[in-house]
């Protein structure tokens, strides 16, 4: 069981191939068609993750896992095929989003606490039956006056970590994902102090939980300016920080890390991540595991329609294979132009 989760989780980093994050929730997913002007049915959240999943060629070439929500592991293609096969037929992992959404934490104000532990150890069973050989649980850090509290941090860490244990204890790799939200105006050195914060607790709580290090991958966020800062950062000051974070407060053992986009535009969350890679000598694998960064420009090109579907899988693929070249540091704004003309 234990070299599987190491192996498990070296494939989810593997070089040059990263994590498709497809686990939007039904609220979440509902907006994201919103935009589009999709009506969100379970025929058509069915019909756009098909579309992502029988895109061969970012399948097969740079994506190394899907983060699904529950409905889509159970869900079969218009062919009868179910989702998950598609996925494993392109040479990729399936993993299961296993927690139930941040909640306020009672008397901190503005604050979540991430649910989900209740009856864990049962659903991580059936979901490892149905396929998934990853999870994922993702705690919410804001950053705003007075806040985050350390009361709030420690319980996070803590919840995150008793899940992790409890994936691992089902065969399962956990990813372990504490994001320090880039809403606000707070400074890039802000970022920087509460990541850190987050980071070193987190890793403690998983060390009292027992969770073995190389058995899992951690899910952060990159260190930059609140959207709304009025300082915004250059590609080379958020590359540095990010990794002089990490350097500071994930072990070696860790295989790697799959950062999340966490609202940044799409060739921003590319440039972040090549940047870092470029800069070499990591003990890490450091790749990508986005949602909107790697599916903003195939949503908008399918907009729900069948005859788009070409160019939504063409759009995927572009985002793909640019943050692949990313992950490998071989990625160039020229590249990025020219591969999409
Ligand atoms: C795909 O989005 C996930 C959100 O799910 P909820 O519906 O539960 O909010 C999210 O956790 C996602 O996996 C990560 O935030 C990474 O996605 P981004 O868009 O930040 O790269």
């Amino acid at each position: 069981m234990t070299a599987e989760l190491d192996t498990n989780a070296q494939k989810m980093v593997a070089n040059g191939k990263g994590i498709l994050a497809a686990d939007e929730s039904t609220a979440t997913i509902k907006k994201r068609f919103d935009a589009i002007g999709v009506e969100s049915t379970e025929a058509n959240r069915r019909d756009y993750r098909e579309l992502l999943f029988r895109s061969t060629e970012a399948m097969q070439n740079y994506i190394s896992g899907v983060i699904l929500y529950d409905e889509t592991l159970r869900q079969k293609a218009s062919d009868g095929t179910p989702l998950v096969a598609l996925i494993e037929q392109a040479g990729a992992l399936p993993g299961i989003k296993v927690d139930a959404g941040a909640k306020p934490l009672p008397f901190c104000p503005g604050e979540t606490i991430t649910e989900g532990l209740d009856g864990l150890a049962g659903r991580l069973k059936e979901y490892r039956d149905l396929g998934a050989r990853f999870a994922k649980w993702r705690a919410v850090i804001d950053i705003a006056a007075g806040i985050p509290s350390r009361g709030a941090i420690e319980a996070n860490a803590q919840a995150l970590a008793r899940y992790a244990a409890l994936c691992q204890e089902a065969g399962i790799v956990p990813i372990v994902e504490p994001e320090v939200l880039m809403d606000g105006d707070h400074s890039i050195d802000r970022c920087y102090a509460v990541t850190e914060f987050v980071l070193k607790e987190t890793f403690h709580q998983l060390y009292h939980q027992r969770v073995r290090l190389e058995g899992m991958v951690l899910k952060p966020n990159m260190v930059v300016p609140g959207k709304k800062a009025t300082v915004q950062a250059s590609v080379e000051e958020v590359a540095l920080k990010t990794v002089r974070v990490l350097k500071n407060c994930v072990p070696a053992a860790v295989p790697g890390i799959a950062f999340l986009s966490g609202g940044q535009s799409d060739e921003e969350a590319t440039a972040h991540l090549d940047a870092m890679v470029k800069l070499g000598g990591l003990p890490w694998a450091l790749t990508y595991s986005y949602g909107r960064a790697l599916q903003a420009a195939p949503q908008k090109a399918w907009s729900g329609k069948v005859e788009n579907v070409a160019a939504a899988q063409a759009a995927f693929t572009h985002r793909a294979e640019m943050n692949s070249l990313a992950a490998q540091g071989l990625w160039s704004p020229e590249q990025e132009a020219r591969k999409a003309a």
